[in-house]
């Protein structure tokens, strides 16, 4: 069956595509991304930063502002997390109608360990002030959106800033953090959606009010038409990823395997709470059997868990589904809601195989 997407993808549309480009599914083998097979999600341009006369500003409802240079960030105590981060966007381009954006299909996520330092200590040092609510994340990278005119900014709740786990990352998989993912730093919230993790971070402002610019009020809100205000898009949801079984097609990439007992293996991962289950149909969702769930890269809550499943092959062309849910019982439904920016869409994986006699 040839999926036909709601209408032509658009140029500006293969444009955001080519330039933000996916994580190729086979790279679910791996514990960690390899930076070049990590998803890149970039609004605007990648800014060219003179490391040498970089500051990370901190500034607003504090008691004592500073401006810090790189060696002074890395002369600090840091530590790693391991971290998956997936696109909000991820699954856009398979709602109807499509909301005209970066279209991505399942592959806006990768696993990554991001050292850098604790965001925490940076706060409590500066010591943040009675009032304070908010604290906004300002990148050095500027665009136009929707005609609004704006460097990319996005505020967290102060207790979500606070969380011992957050970081300001210099580094990714043990190399310096290279430009495309943030460079010089970058905020990394384990958990939450891509867009909460400012790239190339320049100022870091402690707020007494919610944050409105465009990336918090406009973008990033579950809306059900383009009247409606909307929630807050915050934490990842559930979701199981197969690594696509066989090989494929060039063009269709659809895939073809020998007949026999096959071991699938995949990742799932959820922002909101540890994974409970996956699970596989091989009957297009009629019934549903438990996959064996593995560990989470570096022991890390964080990270994404492996899973495997076997099955017996028999040969004809057969549609593989898989689910994942997690310990608040939210489950990966069949199809998501639609919604207008096209956010969130966990809907099930479906890979067609194609079962050849050995
Ligand atoms: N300054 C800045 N930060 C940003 C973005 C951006 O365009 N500018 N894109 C966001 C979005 S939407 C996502 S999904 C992640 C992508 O991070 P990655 O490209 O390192 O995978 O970065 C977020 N941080
Ligand atoms: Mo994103």
């Amino acid at each position: 069956m040839d999926e036909v997407l709601d209408a032509n993808i658009t140029l500006e549309e293969l444009q955001l595509a080519t330039r933000n480009h996916g994580m190729p599914l086979e790279a679910l083998r791996r514990d960690l991304t390899p930076i070049g097979l990590h998803y890149l999600l970039i609004h605007y341009d990648v800014p060219f930063v003179d490391e040498s006369t970089y500051r990370l500003e901190l500034d607003g409802e504090v008691e004592r502002t500073s401006a810090l240079t790189l060696d002074e960030l890395r002369a600090r105590p840091s530590f790693e997390v391991t971290v998956t981060m997936e696109c909000a966007g991820n699954g856009r381009a398979r709602l109807s109608p499509r909301p005209l954006s970066q279209p991505w299909l399942l592959e806006a996520v990768g696993t990554a360990a991001w050292r850098g330092v604790p965001l925490r200590a940076l706060l409590e040092e500066a010591g943040v002030r009675e009032g304070a609510r908010e604290v906004l994340f300002t990148g050095l990278d500027c665009g136009i959106e929707k005609e609004v005119e704006q460097v990319y900014q996005r505020s967290l709740p102060l207790e979500e800033a606070l969380r011992d786990e957050v970081v300001l990352a210099y580094e990714m998989n043990g190399e310096p953090l290279p430009p495309q993912h943030g460079a010089p730093l970058r905020l990394v919230v384990p958990g939450w959606y891509g867009m909460t993790n400012v790239k190339w971070i320049s100022r870091i402002t402690l707020l007494s009010e919610p944050f409105e610019g465009y990336q918090q009020s406009a973008a990033y809100r579950l809306r059900l038409d383009e009247d409606d205000e909307g929630v807050p898009v915050t934490r990842m949801v559930p979701r199981a990823l197969m690594v696509p079984p066989g090989i494929p097609d060039f063009h269709t990439r659809e895939r073809t395997l020998p007949a026999g007992t096959r071991t699938f293996e995949g990742r799932a991962w959820s922002g909101t709470a540890p994974i409970a289950t996956v699970e596989v149909s091989v009957d297009g969702g009629a019934t549903w059997e438990q996959a064996k769930l593995g560990e989470h890269v570096n022991s890390s809550r964080w990270a994404w868990c492996s899973w495997t499943y076997a099955w017996n092959a028999e040969p004809g062309r057969h549609e593989l589904w898989c689910r994942a849910s997690d310990e608040t019982g939210n489950m990966q439904p069949v199809a998501a809601d639609w919604n207008v920016g096209g956010y969130a869409n966990n809907s099930v994986q479906r890979v067609t195989v194609n079962v050849t006699r050995q």
